[in-house]
């Protein structure tokens, strides 16, 4: 028998979201796992050169884009982020154009993988120097105090590994001085490449850093979508309203090698992995609500069908574009005609 309304009420604790956002959350983690995977297949095929994997992050980021509103906030993501960028409106074909170099990615198939953006969608460009966009993030949320754009906000997110480096902290500090609208989320995975938490920092979590700049701070469950969610609403709302900066610090794991060029065999064993799989994110979200009576076995099963063919249609579709043609390899780099190197 269908449960009501109010058995599933009490079923879930949802932090207010609707059934249609909770399914929403469930399919972004799917899609976010299929398309993980996806990029780790495509490149032992030889298809493309290299990809990173999120395996493990699904929930801190189909939480987080769910606190983002579209036409009014910016994300200013880690490569890491395939959950966030899908959750704030990309697509699955703008990422395999991503990962295969082709002319159809954003960035016209001359950035480095992974490193998505929306212009459109207010995603910005991704920088490969760790917490160096966490300046630019902080630059459009200056940008929207000097405009008076109220009730924008920014996302900016690293992993804990980021919080180390110098950008990281000026960029912090100078968001709380001046009260800027921004969330500085940290998807806390344990890992920065081979460096645990433990070499990266003496606090025990990256919030205990928040004191030291006068700003509020969050610690969430990042395996679960509706805490980091909830988490994330607040920040955001806080931000929005002129109450300034927070950091919000999601705990979670890296389930694969940080990405296909790295063997993780050389520094963690493969127990501590098989441990925190008992604690993998998707099927533990699909299964509460199942439990909880939002959707059923077999809409489970056909979401994931679902996901599965759309991951195929668009590794297709983006494996049939062309590359980027030659004429086109100094566009975006330096303006007009001029060739600093011919002069
Ligand atoms: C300034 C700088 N130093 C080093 C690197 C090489 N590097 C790339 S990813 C990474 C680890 C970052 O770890 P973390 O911030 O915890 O994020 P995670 O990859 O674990 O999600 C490092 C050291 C870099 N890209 N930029």
């Amino acid at each position: 028998m269908a449960k009501t309304s109010t058995a599933r009420e009490s079923a879930i604790e949802r932090a207010g979201l609707s059934d249609a956002q909770l399914v929403e959350m469930l399919r972004n983690m799917l899609l976010q796992r299929q398309l993980d995977n996806r990029g780790f297949q495509l490149n032992r095929q030889g298809k493309i050169p290299f990809a990173l994997g999120s395996e493990g992050h699904e929930a801190v980021q189909a939480g987080a884009a769910m606190a983002f509103v579209r036409g009014r906030d910016v994300l200013v993501p880690y490569y890491r982020d395939l959950g966030l960028a899908l959750g704030v409106g990309m697509t699955p074909f703008e990422i395999l154009s991503s990962l295969f170099a082709r002319r159809t990615d954003r960035s016209g198939g001359r950035q480095f993988p992974n490193h998505y953006t929306n212009h459109d969608l207010g995603v910005a460009s991704i920088s490969s120097i760790i917490a160096g966009h966490c300046t630019h993030a902080v630059g459009i949320a200056a940008a929207f105090r000097y405009r008076r754009e109220a009730g924008r906000a920014v996302i900016c997110s690293t992993g804990e590994g980021a919080t180390s480096q110098g950008e990281w902290h000026e960029s912090v500090n100078y968001a709380a001085v001046h009260e800027l609208p921004i969330v500085f989320l940290i998807e806390n995975n344990q890992w920065a490449i081979s460096t645990p938490q433990s070499m990266q920092m003496k606090v025990a979590h990256v919030t205990d850093k928040a004191a030291g700049y006068g700003i509020p701070s969050a610690l969430c469950d990042g395996f679960d979508p509706i805490a980091t969610y909830a988490a994330m609403h607040v920040a955001m709302e806080r931000a929005r309203s002129g109450g300034g900066p927070t950091l919000v610090e999601a705990n979670c794991y890296r389930y694969l090698s940080h990405s296909t060029d790295d063997d993780d065999r050389t520094y963690r064993s493969r127990e501590d992995i098989e441990e925190q799989r008992k604690r993998d994110p998707v099927p533990r979200f699909e299964q509460r609500l199942i439990e909880a009576g939002i959707i059923d076995a077999a809409q489970s099963r056909s979401l994931r069908a679902d996901v599965l063919r759309e991951t195929n249609e668009a590794t297709d579709a983006a494996e049939a574009q062309p590359y980027p043609s030659v004429e086109s390899l100094y566009t975006n780099v330096v303006a007009g005609d001029y060739r600093p190197w011919q002069d």
